[in-house]
């Protein structure tokens, strides 16, 4: 068909069913994606709504799941045939989900479009999803999204550009229509990025001096990204980055970087492997599309919370962040400890719903330099996504000026700023009637449950967060179920946004100790009534049928 391009008008016969995207974008099985018009007709929606880029670039690139290459030839034809310039596509289709917010902003386009499911396991039966990226290389905000579901309602054709694929796997440009395509390599522009902000040689030399680090990338997308800048930047020992090559089926894997599903990573840290007494000082992991991480130290586990903290408390050592930073925020859910470096440090912290695309204003704004979720997600205005390699940098950024261990940093944090006890509890594959019942029935309680005792614990708060942004004012209600108890414990309840089957219910748990003494080191265990009150309150058996969360972290 080469030579013969034309602009095809497909009539949408089988009507798109309205899907309204989660906290990152449409994420469906790809059994459903790979029906006839189906990602024609969001794509099309989002070009339908987006405002006017005829001429101007749009970044293209996925976590290499299964059905990536495929996505991205049809998006690369609707690109052209809707008057794109030009689109940038990270070489055999491969962009982490930072990596792609680095080259939106880099190379300013006017948005991208992600190809990802995170950390949802991957192949023919498994998911997919694709969501689209702003001019400021983050998520689209929810007056956006809005639109484009809207858009989804009533769209009844879209356009395509009937032509050849295009070659993903060599680096170069070519002509698609009217439309440049520009194939760039996955890892220049992000590992350039990532040596503007950290201190290179203080951790080459930590590395070289024999302190021994390993990172599971997990079959997914980081694994080509950790191998250029450890093995190959930074010297670290080959074989430093696990499970390094990144497959469509990420090995049949979930890569969650959590501690149930990085178990092999864990198996190593806490020298429980065969002839492994002697874990290294310093792990780590990130997810699917490489935005999350999980922080461990020797037989030791970083809460993600903690090392929101962490980080904040310790920026001025590294170069990027030596001047100071602006302001920080959180999710709702993520405990409180990084209010307290905010408090001490003079600076703004703010509380958003969850989900990253509430931290891009603030950070265009100027209001807000690190930001970060319970979710292991951690990040700052270097891009506008959470980064899960930025992140591990930084915390080998501090080893290496500090010279301590991770555990060594963790303890000398709670020593000074006090113990946000922190636990979430994850029922996956729950009823999702009965899960939103809970919710009604929890909702009924607002009124009734603060001045109430449970335990020695009065409650004070009872509601739904509803959050306003502070630099558009723009209003986002239903963000989750707060208990806050009068000495700052707190208990939340909210339903996944991002799963694709059933309803996953989370229940976070938080409490607050100056005596690190008094309540032992296990979360669990100093949680433990907390725990018993949310499954009380709830009324979890009755609804779900649960008793035991199949995730803890
Ligand atoms: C989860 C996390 C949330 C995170 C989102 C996307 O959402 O809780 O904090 O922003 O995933 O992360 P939910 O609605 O399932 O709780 V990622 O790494 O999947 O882009
Ligand atoms: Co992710």
């Amino acid at each position: 068909m080469c030579g013969d391009k034309m602009t095809v008008s497909v009539q949408t016969t089988a009507p798109f069913e309205g899907q309204r995207p989660g906290t990152s974008g449409l994420r469906k099985k790809v059994k459903l994606f790979q029906q006839q018009h189906y990602l024609e007709n969001f794509v099309q929606s989002v070009f339908d709504v987006i405002g006017d880029y005829r001429g101007r670039t749009l970044v293209v690139g996925g976590d290499g799941r299964y059905y990536n290459r495929e996505a991205i030839q049809i998006i690369l034809r609707m690109a052209a045939a809707n008057g794109f310039g030009k689109v940038l596509v990270g070489q055999n289709g491969i962009l982490s989900t930072p990596a792609a917010s680095c080259v939106i902003r880099k190379q300013k386009a006017y948005g991208g479009l992600i190809l990802s499911a995170s950390h949802n396991p991957a192949g023919p039966d498994e998911d997919f999803g694709i969501k689209y990226n702003i001019g400021n290389g983050g998520p689209a905000p929810e007056m956006v999204t809005e639109a484009i579901f809207a858009r989804t309602g009533t769209i009844d054709q879209y356009k395509i550009l009937a032509a050849d694929d295009i070659e993903l796997d060599q680096i170069g440009s070519m002509q698609l229509g009217d439309m440049q395509v520009e194939v760039i390599d996955s890892v220049t522009d992000y590992a350039e990025l990532m040596e503007s902000i950290f201190d290179f040689d203080a951790i080459r030399k930590l590395l070289a001096d024999g302190f021994n680090m390993v990172f599971d990338a997990m079959h997914a997308v980081t694994g080509p990204y950790a191998r250029v800048i450890f093995e190959e930047k930074l010297g670290a020992a080959a074989g430093t980055v696990m499970n390094g090559i990144a497959r469509e089926d990420f090995a049949g894997g979930h890569p969650d970087p959590n501690l149930t599903y990085a178990k092999a990573l864990v198996d190593v840290m806490f020298g429980d492997g065969p002839g492994n007494e002697s874990p290294p000082e310093f792990g780590a992991a990130s997810d699917g599309d490489g935005d999350r991480n999980m922080i461990l130290g020797k037989r030791f586990f970083v809460t993600p919370s903690d090392s929101l903290a962490i980080l904040a408390a310790n920026a001025q050592l590294v170069p990027g962040y030596s001047n100071g930073i602006a302001g920080v925020a959180r999710s709702m859910p993520t405990s409180a400890a990084v209010d307290r470096v905010a408090d001490r440090l003079g600076i703004d912290c703010f509380e958003t719903p969850t989900g990253w695309k509430f931290f891009g204003n603030l950070m265009d704004a100027g209001k807000v330099t690190l930001c970060g979720e319970e979710s292991f997600g951690t990040g700052s205005n270097h891009v506008r996504e959470k980064d899960g390699l930025w992140a591990v940098l930084f915390w080998l950024n501090i080893l290496a000026v500090r010279n301590v261990s991770v555990e060594q940093v963790v303890m000398e944090h709670w020593a000074l700023y006090g113990r946000n006890y922190y636990t979430r509890h994850d029922y996956e594959g729950v009823d999702a009637v009965k899960a939103e019942q809970m919710i009604q029935h929890l909702q009924s309680r607002f009124e009734k449950l603060p001045g109430n005792n449970f335990g020695d614990r009065l409650v004070k708060v009872c509601d739904d967060f509803s959050y306003t942004d502070p630099v558009d004012q723009s209003v986002s209600t239903g963000q989750g179920i707060r208990i806050i108890f009068e000495d700052g414990a707190r208990i939340i309840f909210r339903l996944s946004g991002t799963g694709t089957e059933g309803a996953t219910v989370r229940i976070y748990i938080e409490s607050f100790e100056t005596d690190l003494e008094k309540q032992g080191l296990d979360a669990q265990a100093a949680l433990g009534d907390l725990i018993k009150t949310a499954a009380t309150i709830s009324r979890l058996k009755e609804f779900t049928g649960r008793t035991e969360p199949t995730v803890i972290t």
